[in-house]
């Protein structure tokens, strides 16, 4: 599989292991005091070979490609086949922007863009004389991608080994995704040559730790983890001990909460802080997952996280089911914060980075 974290130089060896985080932060405080954290109490040896992940199929890029856009087409086929079925119409009239209208508010795209995105397909229409339907289907991908353009951003782990480790903390509600994206991310950066360490600060439940240490073992990676402990602390130990490894990027997973919860929110935002304590300028990355299947509440979603953790980016998951896809169209008109992966599936190389031509494309059913 190619990766889309790729590196020159390869990582140091580093053993895989399970560590059980000392996570000594008080309860109480706002974060641990002082450096360093102690020593790990237990280390668990991974998992034998046995365990990792199936030997993947020879595939070169381009049919790797093909198919999670061919699942993303068909993911998003319920939608893209009621914009296409406006296309039905031979003329290019008033009907065919009101059917178009509805296809996209359908969609999910919201009020807001949907106008701006028919606005910029009248004017292409005008201005480049379009006659018949097809052509303003080929014209409505090229404004939906413009639209989305806004949303490309492709992550780079930085090169200096001064800037090491790249902390990335991943965000988002109950089964949107977080953990399997944490999982599929880890291998693209291990392909890519970088060293990772995991960080399970979802603290909560016995099974999202387990759930992430299937993925360190599946990826040879190391997880650092304690039941019932502080979140904060759990990814202040990972911090720490990713620096005194030299370990390239810490990918802290967090438990899933709803913008509601306010006091989730607001310990969401003590982690970050308590992250910045262990390494300066840490989380570098603070990502929101979210479900495709959410519709307009994903918006939502983006809003709250972002006013909590000011995201520096979004991983949209599950566009292979039901997912309508029109909400990034609503997201880029009413809080544009960069789309960086999307989620075609359960597989691994089903998280693919983020194109707007693709996936206006796909939308469309261009
Ligand atoms: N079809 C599909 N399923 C996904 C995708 N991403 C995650 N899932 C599934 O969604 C479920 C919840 O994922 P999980 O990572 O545990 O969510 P979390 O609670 O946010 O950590 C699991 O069954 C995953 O396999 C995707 O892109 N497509
Ligand atoms: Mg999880």
């Amino acid at each position: 599989m190619f990766s889309f974290f790729r590196k020159k130089s390869p990582p140091p060896a580093v053993q895989p292991q399970v560590v059980e985080s000392q996570a000594i932060a008080p309860q109480t405080a706002e974060a641990p005091a002082t450096e360093p954290v102690s020593a790990p109490a237990a280390v668990a040896a991974p998992a034998p070979a046995a365990n990792a992940a199936p030997a993947e199929a020879p595939a070169t890029e381009a049919a790797e490609k093909k198919s999670w856009l061919a699942r993303l087409k068909q993911g998003l086929s319920r939608t893209g086949s009621s914009i296409a079925g406006v296309f039905g119409y031979v003329k290019v009239d008033e009907a065919l922007f009101e059917q178009l209208e509805d296809a996209l508010l359908m969609a999910d795209c919201g009020v807001t863009a949907t106008q701006k995105i028919l606005a910029g397909l009248r004017a292409r229409v005008k201005s480049e004389r379009i006659e018949d339907a097809a052509a303003v289907r080929t014209a409505l991908a090229k404004v939906l991608a413009d639209h989305l353009r806004a949303l490309e951003r492709t992550p780079q782990v930085p090169a200096a080994a001064d800037e090491k480790p790249w902390v990335v903390m991943i965000a988002g509600v109950n089964g949107a995704g977080k953990t399997t994206s944490i999982g599929k991310i880890t291998h693209h950066l291990s392909e890519g040559g970088h060293s990772v360490l995991l960080a399970a600060a979802d603290t909560f439940r016995a099974a999202a730790r387990e759930q992430l240490a299937v993925w360190g073992n599946r990826n040879q990676v190391s997880v650092v983890s304690q039941e019932g402990a502080d979140p904060g602390a759990v990814v202040f130990d990972a911090v720490q001990s990713a620096r005194a490894k030299g370990i390239d990027v810490v990918i802290a997973d967090t438990a899933g909460r709803l913008p509601t919860q306010l006091h989730l929110m607001e310990e969401l935002k003590k982690i970050a802080r308590v992250c910045g304590k262990a390494l300066d300028g840490a989380p570098h990355e603070r990502w929101l997952v979210i479900d495709g299947n959410t519709g307009q509440n994903a918006v939502a979603q983006v809003k709250a996280f972002n006013e909590a953790l000011q995201l520096t980016g979004l991983i949209v998951t599950k566009l292979d089911g039901t997912a309508k896809g029109g909400v990034l169209a609503a997201i880029a008109s009413t809080c544009p914060v960069p789309v960086l992966f999307i989620g075609v599936g359960e597989q691994l190389q089903d998280l693919q980075p983020f194109s707007a031509e693709e996936f206006a494309g796909a939308l469309t059913g261009a």
